[in-house]
């Protein structure tokens, strides 16, 4: 982790992002004493039709776990409508738990264009992945694999076949992907969250039991993928 001690420096650090956000797509990408900064997605909450209250819950407990543990990293929850109920519910659970909002916020846009058009430099991005690690399916998997290039699709098969429900897979960005140049992202995570839509597989006919506890596998597994990087 680099070395971001005080508050006053975080602060610095918030504004600065700020103003390179508004000053637009010509700012300087490479900031190396930034925070670590893991951006991802709700998982399982869209195609998965996984239920948003008991995500949000999962989400605000898994991302606390964590902060507890790495002080000086930042999580951020991004989804692309600021009208997302996602983001909303866990915007709510972070004021009513008073969370360090320097740590862990959410953000609107879209997740494969953080830097270049949000301003927000991120080292990692999460992908709600589906078992086999392929490109294409639609919702974010379609954009980050996308946006990556084929470099992404090599360098996960690379690393790993496939992935079972609860788990993620830490992948390297070569840095010929446009991910890398333009927006300075270093790897995709890939998560496999638990699904509660019948046309797709590993299917849970609404077992919540185990959906629970999948979905908070699936976060442990992405956070410890996260830190593994940036220790
Ligand atoms: N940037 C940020 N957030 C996004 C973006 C984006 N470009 N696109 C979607 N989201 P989903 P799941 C949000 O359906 O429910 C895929 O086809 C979206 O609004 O992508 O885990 C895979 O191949 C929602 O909040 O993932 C799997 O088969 C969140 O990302 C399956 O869908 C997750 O939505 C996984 O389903």
């Amino acid at each position: 982790l680099s070395s971001i001690s005080d508050t006053d420096n975080l602060e610095t650090k918030e504004v600065e992002r700020q103003e390179v956000g508004s000053a637009g797509s010509h700012a300087n990408p490479v900031c190396p004493d930034d925070i670590p900064t893991l951006a991802f997605p709700s998982i399982s909450t869209s195609d998965f039709q996984f239920n948003l209250e008991k995500a949000a819950d999962i989400i605000v407990e898994k991302v606390a776990e964590f902060l507890n543990k790495f002080r000086n990293a930042r999580l951020v929850l991004v989804d692309l409508s600021h009208k997302s109920k996602i983001l909303s519910l866990v915007k709510a659970r972070i004021a009513e738990k008073n969370m360090d909002t320097q740590k862990f916020f959410t953000h609107v846009g879209d997740i494969t264009h953080l830097y270049s058009r949000g301003g927000l430099r991120c080292n990692a991005i999460a992908n709600a992945a589906n078992w086999r690690l392929k490109p294409g399916g639609g919702g974010v998997n379609a954009a980050i694999f996308n946006a990556a290039g084929p470099e992404l699709e090599s360098a996960t098969k690379d690393k790993v076949k496939s992935l079972s429900p609860g788990n993620a897979a830490v992948v390297p960005l070569p840095s010929s992907s446009p991910l890398f140049t333009r927006e300075g992202v270093t790897h995709v995570i890939h998560v496999l969250g638990p699904n509660m839509n019948p046309q797709r597989p590993n299917y849970l006919n609404n077992d919540y039991n185990k959906g629970c506890k999948i979905l908070q596998d699936a976060y442990t597994s992405l956070f410890d993928g996260f830190a593994s990087i940036v220790r």
